[in-house]
């Protein structure tokens, strides 16, 4: 019985001390020496390898990662438990990048970055957090301790989810019917969305066009949500007035890229939010030994929901 590691190798160095420490009788294999493949039991992978039927004996796939599209569940046979990624440093992280790229948003920063540059000195007037409504798509596990965050500036807060949350302080919207008055009331529009079947290309012209004149728009979730063309259009038009970006399709978007030089769009290569080594190598130790005891793990992903 073994687990393979299949990701980047500083971190697998890292993971196989946490093993060799706190399950001695479980051999930790990095990629891509995989040993015996029927001794495989596990996988923490960020991609699986291309083909998962030469490990017959695998048990459970775990996600280095809280999204799971990159796996592309149709090639996980059925039976196959997939588990994604909930830990402590992704959560944080998400949270620090949320409310930088909100405030940079509410205080006009790519404008006045702009202005200074080129030369300018030109000031807009000052809008109090309390008139600038906040709303996140999405009211998951990272996207509800970046609005606890946002909460101690005094935005109002709204979320939008597939099934009815509560969330103390903030409004909360559901499903595709409620979809429109939640994107009434966001001057900035948040995107912690997992990408699935339902969920891309959801930040497209037809969703510009629901929020208010000048919104600025966040995606920390995945490139694939978004419909770079219309974003670039609305953008010009005047109908948004900025986006911060961490996240494209392809990554990194190509040399000549129009989310490149576009003046009012700010880029950030896949930083929002990182799994944190030690604690994610915890986390699937965790996991592992309430498999193993036969009770339920924490972040099996719901195959029909795809998230
Ligand atoms: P969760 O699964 O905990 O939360 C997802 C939320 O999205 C839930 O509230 C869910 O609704 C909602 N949702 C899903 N589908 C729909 C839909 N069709 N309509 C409305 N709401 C929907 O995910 P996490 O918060 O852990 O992560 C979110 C995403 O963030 C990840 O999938 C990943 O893509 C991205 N990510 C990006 C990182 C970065 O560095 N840029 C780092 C880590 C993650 P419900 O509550 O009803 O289930
Ligand atoms: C993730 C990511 O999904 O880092 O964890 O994007």
């Amino acid at each position: 019985m073994a687990i393979l590691y299949k990701s980047e190798a500083r971190r697998g160095a890292e993971w196989a001390r946490v093993f060799a420490e706190k399950r001695p009788d479980l051999p930790f294999r990095l990629w891509p020496e995989t040993g015996d493949p029927t001794a495989i039991r596990y996988m923490a992978v960020w991609v699986p390898p291309d083909d998962l039927a030469a490990f017959p004996n695998l048990e459970v796939l775990f996600s280095i990662g809280a999204g799971v599209d990159q796996l592309d569940l149709s090639r996980v046979p059925d039976h196959l438990p997939v588990v994604r990624m909930i830990e402590p440093a992704l959560a944080s992280g998400m949270a620090e990048y949320v409310v930088w790229s909100v405030l940079s948003l509410h205080r006009r920063m790519p404008f006045y970055l702009r202005e200074t540059r080129g030369g300018g000195w030109g000031q807009q007037p000052l809008r109090e957090a309390e008139s600038c409504r906040v709303g996140v798509m999405g009211l998951g596990v990272l996207a509800q301790p970046a609005l606890e965050r946002l909460a101690a500036f005094g935005y109002p807060l709204s979320g939008w989810s597939r099934s009815r949350r509560t969330v103390p302080g903030v409004t909360c919207y559901a499903g595709a019917a409620e979809l429109p008055a939640f994107l009434a009331g966001c001057d900035v529009l948040v995107c912690l969305l997992p990408l699935t079947e339902e969920t891309r290309g959801m930040l497209n012209a037809d969703l510009f066009a629901q929020l208010p004149q000048g919104a600025g728009v966040v995606n920390a979730a995945r490139g694939g949500h978004l419909v770079q063309a219309d974003l670039i259009a609305a953008l010009d038009a005047g109908r948004l007035s900025a986006a911060i970006l961490d996240v494209t399709d392809p990554e990194p978007p190509p040399g000549g890229d129009a989310l490149r030089a576009h003046p009012q769009v700010w880029l950030t290569p896949h930083i929002a939010s990182m799994t944190g080594w030690r604690s994610a190598a915890e986390v699937v130790l965790a996991n592992i030994a309430r498999h193993e005891s036969g009770r339920p793990m924490d972040g099996v992903v719901d195959r029909a929901r795809g998230y």
